[in-house]
């Protein structure tokens, strides 16, 4: 019944003021440097269009809520990054979006929430970003976005000046987690409370990754019908496999695991917006930063329809004679 759809829409989002290191705001730029149109472009049928990057501002600097840093930078970026995910998604398009800080994963989530208020979300993350300015033991907004994000955390939260254009809508129930393995204990609790279907690396290693991923798809979603949202950050892959990033855990996917995993959501036909984050080019040498920038390309490839077996010519039938 679904088929995937074969236009995407790319958006950079060079923002690094969710967190404190330098560099991860390079990531839109140096994704394209090494290609990121021209692989895409190459994915059978995938007809791809630059939206370009989400202009990065700068805003007052002050502290104005307790222990949530740069939050009216976070806020001013996130409603432009909301607002051009929901157009992407208007014009018939998969938006993927490049990060940037996991911060920005308000604004990609809320407008395609926008858009479609049946989506599911899918956070693939070492950490489950769920701390409120009240459990965060850093301040940083990167390990916050999805307690902004869900309804049933919204009393948890102080008024939130210039936040006003994002109201917390979307349902806790409508999230899965892949890839866990750095969890801090208020985030812990709210996942048991709310009884998130969470899939921590012991819980891939006793079920396997196939097996891990429909289990969250069939719980999230068990009519097959819903939009499906993968917020992916970097750091969800084993530090070996992704050493250029900010928060990197040892003990993480494979990169196989991860194509496993993006290539299932997109056999799906219902994965409607990507989000690339956490790729910080300017940390470790350029063996670690190319190896970062490439498992990134694998993982949206996977997630847009390449197929690792290979794809025949289309409409021709033999093989060219002499
Ligand atoms: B990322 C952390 F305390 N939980 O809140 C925090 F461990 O987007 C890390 O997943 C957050 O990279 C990591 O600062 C945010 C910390
Ligand atoms: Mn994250
Ligand atoms: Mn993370
Ligand atoms: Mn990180």
């Amino acid at each position: 019944k679904w088929n995937p759809l074969k236009k995407v829409g790319i958006v950079g989002v060079p923002f690094e003021k969710g967190q404190t290191k330098y560099g991860v705001s390079v990531a839109p730029a140096a994704l394209r440097a090494a290609g990121l149109i021209e692989e895409l472009s190459q994915i059978e049928g995938l007809d791809v269009k630059d939206y370009g990057d989400v202009e990065v501002v700068g805003g007052d600097t002050s502290q104005m809520v307790d222990n949530m840093v740069h939050l009216q930078q976070v806020s001013i970026c996130n409603k432009k990054v909301s607002e051009k995910v929901s157009q992407i998604l208007k014009d018939d398009r998969v938006a993927v979006t490049i990060g940037g800080d996991h911060s920005i994963g308000v604004g990609t989530v809320d407008g395609h929430y926008n858009t479609n208020k049946d989506m599911i979300l899918i956070w693939v993350d070492a950490h489950a970003d769920i701390n409120t300015n009240k459990t965060s033991e850093s301040g940083s907004v990167h390990g916050m976005p999805v307690a902004l994000l869900v309804k049933e955390l919204s009393d948890y939260w102080p008024y939130l000046p210039t936040m006003d254009w994002q109201v917390p809508k979307f349902s806790i129930k409508s999230l899965g987690y892949m890839g866990l393995r750095s969890v801090d204990p208020y985030e812990r609790l709210a996942i048991e409370k709310y009884e998130v279907p969470a899939f921590a690396m012991e819980d891939i290693d006793e079920h396997g990754i196939q097996k891990s991923i429909n289990h969250i798809l069939n719980v999230l979603d068990p009519c097959m019908d819903k939009p499906i949202h993968v917020s992916f950050d970097i750091d969800s892959l084993d530090a070996i496999e992704a050493p250029s990033t900010g928060t990197p855990v040892r003990g993480g996917l494979t990169l196989r695991e991860a194509i496993c995993l993006m290539e299932i959501i997109y056999s799906t036909g219902r994965l409607r917006a990507i989000d690339l984050v956490e790729i910080n080019p300017a940390l470790g040498n350029e063996c670690d930063r190319r190896r970062t920038i490439e498992a990134g390309l694998c993982v949206l490839k996977a997630g847009l329809g390449f197929s690792r077996r290979g794809t025949a010519p289309r409409g021709v039938l033999d093989l060219p004679v002499q």
